[in-house]
């Protein structure tokens, strides 16, 4: 729980009910005069597929030709769907066109890491079916899709916690990980209650931003503060030069006492507006989760996935925290869906054990909290699909196997990337226990590059289950 420790608290908490309320009413004025909005959150670490999923998403809406499982695709319902300009000015376009033409062109490639938030209206023109069918003609629904890095997500942990408890956490946490042995023995050295001298701040900053990024290259989610690794236009700047320190008394005009300062100001100025503006809008969530990519980086890497999971969780169930409460201000997001990414790594004869590992890692984090009443489920997608399916003999029967062209050498390679366990606990007790390997098997990932695709008029680029994800998200809104 949050206290109220001091007057510019009790500021920040009036411009979040100010904010608040200004657009409570604005929406409740102009509610009946206008078109269904519905604000879809995409969300994940970085790396997860939030790009490739958004474009891929979109290009299907347009042509809705694989897009079966989308009851008003399939029903033609939906009359057409278009692009529009988005409602927030200030916040960056999702570049679809320059994704779109990047992952269709003779050479596909991927995009390139994003690092910030973006937004992207799509509009469709919906005819209603049932009842209102005969006398109502076709309505406008939009889709507000709004990206944004995971890592901010984890950020919210943060204002619950002094710089204190914050430093504690961070440096039992580097311990043992990529770069991070070499900050605790920097830190070590370092003295916090000595003056505070800005070139000394900047490298410690700058280690501790460097052991992040290689945390989170190794396979680690829980990197934050989020915007270390995704720092934008606030790169270098005062409110990112910290870094925890040993814990003690700070006097006046020290290094440590600067740096709790700073951290503060990272809550008030990053993290709550972050919240108040954008997170407080979403509707419905779909959270990105790379999990072959965890299981291929072992067990630690699993088992830091589903802590940062359970923290990023967190952000959905506003009634545990006070400043969510007061943002929300009884509105809630109504649909939370969990997707296990990049599923064309696997033939679909796994997809059901990389679905049910999916589950029970979010299982821990669901039990603790109903979602004040959230809908949620779990899925393995794939938002374009690089691979085809093979069964090859193998020296102990048949192997389910996928085809794709590999990136870094441009072959054709069949792919086995190990047999997924039945009972996801098979995964998740020897990554909770710390193990550093898998015991029975290994499990490697390929990454595979974009396939060239033809398309038939009317189909949207190949995926799997992209249309089942959309029915659960805002099928009921068609
Ligand atoms: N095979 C496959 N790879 C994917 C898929 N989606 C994403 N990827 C890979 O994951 C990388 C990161 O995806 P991106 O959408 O940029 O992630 P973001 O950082 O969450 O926006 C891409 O460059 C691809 O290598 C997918 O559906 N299938
Ligand atoms: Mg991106």
């Amino acid at each position: 729980m949050e206290a109220v420790k001091g007057p510019v608290l009790v500021i920040s908490t009036i411009a979040d009910q100010i904010a608040r309320t200004v657009e409570g009413m604005s929406d409740t004025l102009s509610a009946p005069f206008t078109d269904p909005v519905i604000r879809l959150g995409v969300t994940g670490l970085s790396r997860a597929g939030k790009t490739v999923f958004i474009t891929s998403l979109v290009a299907n809406l347009m042509d809705r030709g694989r897009m079966p499982q989308l009851e008003a695709a399939a029903t033609g319902a939906i009359r057409t769907a278009y692009l529009q300009p988005q409602p927030d000015d200030t916040v960056p376009r999702f570049n679809f066109e320059a994704y779109l033409s990047q992952l269709t062109a003779p050479e596909p490639s991927w995009p390139n890491g994003t690092r910030q938030i973006s937004e992207l209206r799509l509009s469709m023109r919906v005819q209603p079916s049932g009842l209102l069918a005969g006398i109502s003609g076709p309505r406008t629904v939009h889709i507000d899709i709004v990206d944004y890095p995971g890592e901010w997500l984890l950020d919210l942990g943060l204002l619950d916690q002094t710089y204190a408890e914050w430093s504690e956490a961070a440096l039992a946490r580097a311990k043992g990980r990529p770069g991070g042995d070499d900050y605790v023995a920097l830190v070590a050295g370092v003295d916090p209650t000595v003056p505070l001298d800005e070139p000394e701040a900047l490298v410690l900053a700058e280690r501790f931003t460097a052991h992040l990024q290689e945390a989170r290259e190794a396979g680690f989610s829980d990197c934050s503060p989020g915007r270390f690794l995704l720092p934008g236009d606030l790169a270098g700047s005062p409110v990112l030069t910290f870094a925890p320190l040993p814990t003690t008394r700070y006097p006046r005009g020290s290094l440590g006492r600067e740096f709790e300062r700073r951290f503060e100001s990272y809550k008030r100025n990053i993290v709550r507006p972050f919240f108040r503006d954008h997170f407080a809008k979403i509707d419905r969530q779909i959270v990105l989760v790379d999990v072959l990519g965890a299981i291929h980086a072992g067990p630690v890497a699993l088992d830091d996935l589903r802590s940062a999971m359970a923290r990023i969780l967190g952000a959905f169930r506003p009634g545990r925290n006070a400043f969510l409460t007061r943002i929300f201000q009884g509105r809630q997001v109504e649909k939370i869906l969990f997707a296990a990414t990049k599923a064309d790594h696997l033939h679909h004869s796994q997809h059901p054990q990389l679905t049910a590992i999916t589950e029970a890692l979010l299982r821990e984090a669901k039990d603790r909290a109903d979602f004040a009443g959230a809908q949620t489920a779990a899925m393995s997608v794939a938002a374009l699909r690089t691979t085809v399916e093979e069964t090859v003999d193998h020296k102990d029967g048949s192997l389910d196997v996928v085809r794709g062209r590999l990136l870094d050498t441009n072959k054709q390679a069949a792919f086995y990337p190990g047999k997924l366990p039945d009972d996801p606990a098979h995964l998740l007790t020897p990554a909770r226990e710390g193990s550093d390997t898998w015991l029975d098997a290994d499990y490697s990932i390929m990454n595979f590059a974009p396939a060239p695709i033809t398309r038939r008029p009317g189909d949207g680029p190949p995926h799997i289950r992209l249309d089942k994800a959309a029915q659960f998200l805002f099928g009921d809104r068609l």
